[in-house]
């Protein structure tokens, strides 16, 4: 039985100031759940919010809340439920994916350790490593930004993503594409384009990319319909993917070519999953998304980036993408790949010096 909840909140500093259409930060903030049960195994999620609601939203100061007063209460008293039936009992309060993510992965991964199953099996896994991306914020920039990527293409990077926004995108994503002819690249506008930009954005289309990932609002569907025809770069929904039905409803309308899947942004690892398959049916390719994680959630997104349909390199970076000292052993990139963790649950454990040093507040919530 679990005993009780403590959620976690660290700051971690940045290797570099990460810049992109919706503001800038230096820190992470990072919010943990951790799921304690009688027997003593502890599991772990973290919840992808920022400090503000700038990205979706969510935000940390208000997962904190509806986690406390809200989702945890809501799951009293069927803690040793499936992962399934998890996900039912919070989908009855609205909204909140990312704070349910949270939540509902620190109970998969405590049912997982005293199963003595690795979350990667349970999804069904295919790999034992996976390819990485790497996503470059908006610089001062061509010259900074071509020593980054620079850095990232020597480090061994499979692919580089430009965070781009009007005003920043023929420019920069001309100067990389001249350096480096080959590099598999892509780019995302986090929403900040209009449906007035397509034309403008069409220009992307002799760089090559990969893809082009949500130029418009989260809500714009139909929107992101006009783009795709409007280009031959393929159209890849981020934020306006939160659930099976808007994916299904994404592709059937010809929004979407391609999806971005995070956990986070969805309600968790078994909505992901199923994402995950109904892009399968539907042949659509997919990879996964990053929200500057911690060894944490690296971890977990590491087992379901390694799922037969994940076929583009994801923004799973190695730790030192982001932090000098993450929270858990590092994940270091080896030959543009990092390995799947084998462990049962999600595989790792955070370092609790690491933890407190970098502590901001505790709450704890017995049950
Ligand atoms: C994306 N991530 O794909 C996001 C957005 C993003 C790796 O590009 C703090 C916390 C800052 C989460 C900046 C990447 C963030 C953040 C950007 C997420 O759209
Ligand atoms: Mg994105």
């Amino acid at each position: 039985m679990i005993e009780r909840f403590r959620l976690h909140l660290v700051e971690i500093p940045l290797v570099r100031p990460f810049r992109t259409s919706f503001g800038s930060q230096d820190v992470r903030d990072v919010l943990l759940v951790e799921a304690v049960d009688d027997s003593g195994v502890c599991g772990w999620g973290e919840c992808v919010t920022m400090a503000w609601p700038g990205y979706s939203s969510e935000y940390t100061a208000a997962a904190v809340d509806v986690l406390r007063d809200h989702l945890i209460p809501a799951l009293t008293p069927s803690f040793d439920a499936d992962p399934l039936a998890i996900r039912d009992q919070l989908e009855v309060l609205r909204g909140h994916p990312m704070a349910k993510a949270a939540l509902s992965t620190a109970l998969l991964d405590v049912w997982l350790r005293l199963r003595e199953e690795s979350l990667a099996d349970y999804l069904g896994a295919s790999r034992t490593e996976v390819e990485c991306g790497v996503s470059v914020g908006i610089p001062s920039g061509i010259e900074e930004l071509l020593d980054e990527v620079a850095q990232y293409v020597d480090a061994g990077y499979r692919r580089i993503k430009l965070k781009i926004q009007p005003g920043w995108d023929l420019e920069p994503v001309a100067a990389v594409r001249e350096r480096w002819p080959r590099v598999p690249l892509q780019v995302d506008a986090n929403q900040a384009y209009t449906r007035d930009h397509a034309r403008h954005l069409a220009r992307l289309d002799e760089y090559g990319l990969l893809l082009i990932e949500q130029p418009l609002p989260e809500d714009d569907l139909w929107g992101h319909r006009l783009i795709a025809d409007a280009m031959n770069t393929p159209v890849c929904l981020d934020e306006s993917i939160l659930s099976v039905a808007s994916a299904e409803s994404a592709i059937e309308f010809g929004c979407t070519e391609i999806i971005n899947i995070k956990p986070g942004r969805v309600g968790g690892y078994v909505t992901a999953r199923e994402i995950h398959d109904l892009c399968r049916e539907r042949a659509i390719p997919v990879w996964c998304g990053g929200m500057l994680e911690t060894g944490i959630g690296r971890a977990a997104n590491l087992a379901l980036a390694a799922l037969p349909s994940f076929t583009l390199p994801g923004d799973t970076s190695a730790s030192d993408r982001y932090f000098r000292v993450d929270i858990t052993e590092p994940f270091v990139l080896e030959h543009g790949c990092l390995a799947v963790p084998t462990g049962p649950g999600i595989g790792v454990d955070p370092i609790a010096e690491e933890m407190d040093r970098q502590r901001q507040a505790t709450w704890e919530i017995a049950v």
